[in-house]
């Protein structure tokens, strides 16, 4: 495979990683990245050390510097949820992470989504590192690449079943812009879903897909706390609005009401609709749930895929793909996510556009 290049939108836990894990793999070379306040762009290359640690240490979240769980409201909102086209006001607010602009690389943009835009001749693939507090954001920011004239591939890391709805109504835009767009290609959905897929093989009817998965997050509880308070949204007593508006303390709160760990039964996540539109089951039949301990590193519960099905010959049985405790919940979002993007690029590169999901493209490494 030729070299490609890609841009990262978003330069919170996600956007991150998925830098750091692409020096890892050959033929990828990160070429630019943003969030609300800047972008760094380098078409020769970015120096990701550099822009790691200048992004990492910046963050001023007070009491949470020690170790312990900050207070810092900011922290992984990388872009503003109006598909980045609002002004910043270019102040740093107290306690607010300086994000990318802290890079020497990177400098202040009005619009730094605009900008990547501007410049897709030169990128092969666009990673969605947003955060998805409300459903439209990312159909929103692929509306504004499609009127950009960008032609190559998108991908995104989303999690709720109903986004992927509005994607599909997109599906003539991006096909006739030249746009390969891959939804939910994180670890569930995406990898995961796509060990469901595989799992499916042995039957010729699946009647059950239950994903339940576990993630240790002590160390990484500042990187991912645009993932925490997702995840707060799933709780019966939230809902996507309430979760985005509460304050870290309320969150804190939360979490230690909990003894640091949460349990999640029948997330709305997307596995369900992207396995229903790979034909492999109803998305009815598919649950998604999981225990999230902030307290420890170490998985509460190992992620397993179960597929229950019955085979030609009359058997019924249950497939099961289970990720090692050791592996990270970074190691099996970003891995995945690059690996999709690089199997996205061979089909556009091929001439073949439009929507995607994870079940129905075997992710390249
Ligand atoms: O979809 C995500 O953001 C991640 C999801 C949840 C914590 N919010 C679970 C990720 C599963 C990773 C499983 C593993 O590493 O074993």
């Amino acid at each position: 495979m030729n070299d490609t290049t890609f841009a990262v939108l978003g330069t919170g836990g996600i956007g991150r990683r998925t830098l750091e894990v692409s020096q890892h793999k050959d033929g990828l070379t990160p070429v630019a990245a943003c969030d609300r306040h800047g972008v760094a762009m380098d078409f020769d290359g970015l120096d990701v050390d550099e822009l790691l640690e200048a992004t990492e240490g910046n963050i001023d979240s007070g009491p949470g510097t020690d170790g312990t769980r900050g207070t810092d409201a900011s922290r992984d909102d990388d872009l503003e949820t109006d598909g980045g086209a609002a002004a910043s006001s270019g102040v740093k607010q107290h306690g607010e992470n300086a994000g990318v602009v802290a890079s020497a690389q990177a400098r202040p943009s009005e619009d730094p989504i605009q900008e990547i835009i501007d410049h897709g001749d030169a990128i092969d693939a666009v990673l969605l590192a947003l955060p998805n507090y409300e459903h439209d954001f990312i159909p929103r920011v692929a509306d504004r690449f499609i009127a950009g004239g960008y032609a190559g591939v998108m991908v995104d890391v989303l999690k709720r079943s109903r986004v992927i709805g509005m994607l599909d109504e997109r599906a003539s835009a991006f096909e006739d812009a030249g746009i390969t767009f891959v939804c939910g290609a994180g670890a569930t959905p995406g990898f995961l879903t796509g060990a469901a897929a595989l799992a499916a093989q042995s039957f010729v009817e699946v009647e059950s897909v239950d994903i339940w998965w576990g993630v240790g997050l002590k160390s990484g509880y500042e990187d991912n706390r645009g993932t925490v308070r997702e995840d707060i949204a799933h709780l019966p007593e939230y809902d996507i609005d309430t979760a985005r508006t509460l304050s870290e303390d309320e969150i804190e709160a939360i979490i230690d009401d909990h003894d640091g760990v949460l349990e999640f039964d029948d997330m709305e996540h997307a596995d369900d609709v992207l396995l229903e539109r790979a034909g492999i089951c109803d998305a009815e039949d598919v649950t998604v749930g999981g225990i999230l301990d902030v307290e420890h590193d170490e998985k509460p519960t190992t992620t397993t895929v179960s597929v229950t099905g019955t085979t030609f010959d009359g058997e019924t049985g249950t497939n099961t793909f289970e990720l090692d405790d050791a592996t990270s919940m970074a190691a099996n979002v970003n891995g995945p996510a690059i690996g999709y993007l690089k199997t996205a690029v061979c089909r556009n590169r091929a001439g073949e556009y439009g929507v995607f999901g994870p079940a129905e493209l075997m992710p390249g490494f």
